[in-house]
């Protein structure tokens, strides 16, 4: 059985306990010293950190580029789903990924995703569906009327954030290509291009996973209004280390199934193979529901950290909820299903 985990550099121990190399202050801080030395210390100490580093290019020492630009949408707030909770801060939500295709450790995503193109992009919809789509860049922001939900997202490391995303129903679209009967499954896959993806050229690098990454649901799973297709967040077009120019967002389930930067949407008629259950099976379920009575085999999921204001160290550890507070609205998809088999 192979020994890799999700997130691996930060899971065994040191994300639930202690951290000690995942912390990107230490780095940040010597190159504002640098950065002072060099008398461009207002500059400094106002910008983030990335683009800090996108000025020590001009040592060779950096490998980040052109800080990745967003832009504001427009959008109506969805009334359900708002902000009752408090929101994890943008700088967190922005800075603190999971996108092996860039890098494993959490920083890595916004130091290495700052140059990844959007413009042009596509996204197919096909398989059985009546009217296989193509949406190109300006299509996945105008096509659907864009709203904003405030969700919970609990990766299965046992951290979570609150996070206002951009975006539509899955549901919407699915209906807009009009499944075809006999179809049961929907698959997903992220961008595949190692030119701009290091993650997707190096094992190492990008975690063991077999790339394209790819990830699935039942199709009544992906017809529930809660699937969303998020564009953007906190208002604007999402940031390329967020998953841009569009991905999934799946609030009840595991962090991992929420896939990014998607090519390609295919209805099936069958289960499709998803890559964190291919690469550990006993690990990574294909449903990955929340769900604080199935420990994963090497930590539990009873609890979890919620990232605040006070960033990660700091972050409180609360309990966590079946499918992450949103049974109402879910639980009937399973509800003659053994979730500790189907986990
Ligand atoms: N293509 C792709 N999608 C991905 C991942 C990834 O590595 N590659 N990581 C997943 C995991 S484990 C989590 S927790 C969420 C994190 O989303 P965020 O960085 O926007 O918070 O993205 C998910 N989607
Ligand atoms: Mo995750």
């Amino acid at each position: 059985m192979t020994k890799h985990n999700n997130c691996r550099r930060v899971v065994t121990p040191n994300w639930n306990e202690k951290s000690s190399h995942i912390t990107p202050e230490p780095v940040f801080n010597d190159r504002r010293k640098i950065i002072k030395a060099l008398g461009l210390g207002a500059i400094g100490a106002s910008i983030p950190g990335y683009v800090q580093a996108g000025l020590f290019d001009l040592f060779g020492e950096s490998k980040t580029q052109m800080p990745f630009v967003t832009k504001p949408l427009s959008f109506t707030k969805n009334s359900v789903f708002t902000g009752d909770q408090i929101l994890t801060p943008e700088q967190k939500v922005i800075s603190h990924n999971n996108f092996y295709e860039f890098g494993t450790s959490k920083t890595d995503p916004i130091e290495n995703a700052q140059g990844f193109k959007v413009e042009p992009w596509t996204l197919k919809v096909e398989g059985l569906v009546d009217n296989p789509l193509t949406l190109d860049f300006d299509a996945l922001s105008k096509m659907f009327a864009l709203e904003e939900r405030v969700y919970r997202l609990r990766c299965v490391e046992a951290w979570s954030m609150v996070i206002p995303w951009v975006g539509f129903s899955l549901a919407t679209l699915l209906k807009k290509a009009g499944v075809k009967t006999g179809a049961s499954h929907v698959a997903f896959e992220t961008l595949f291009d190692p030119e701009q993806m290091p993650g997707q050229k190096s094992r190492l690098m990008g975690g063991g996973i077999h790339y394209p990454y790819v990830e699935g649901l039942r199709l009544d799973e992906a017809m529930n209004p809660l699937a969303f297709m998020a564009v953007g967040l906190y208002g604007k077009t999402l940031p390329a280390q967020n998953g841009a120019p569009i991905r999934l967002v799946l609030p009840w389930k595991y962090g991992f199934k929420s896939i990014k930067s998607i090519v390609r949407i295919r209805v099936m008629d069958k289960q499709p193979p998803t890559s964190w259950n291919q690469l550990a099976p006993h690990e990574y379920g294909f449903y990955a529901n929340v769900n604080p009575k199935v420990d994963h085999p090497r930590w539990s999921q009873a609890t979890e950290r919620r990232i605040g204001a006070g960033g990660i160290f700091s972050a409180q550890r609360i309990e966590t909820q079946p499918f992450n507070g949103y049974g109402e609205q879910v639980a009937y998809l399973y509800k003659d299903m053994d979730l500790s088999r189907y986990y």
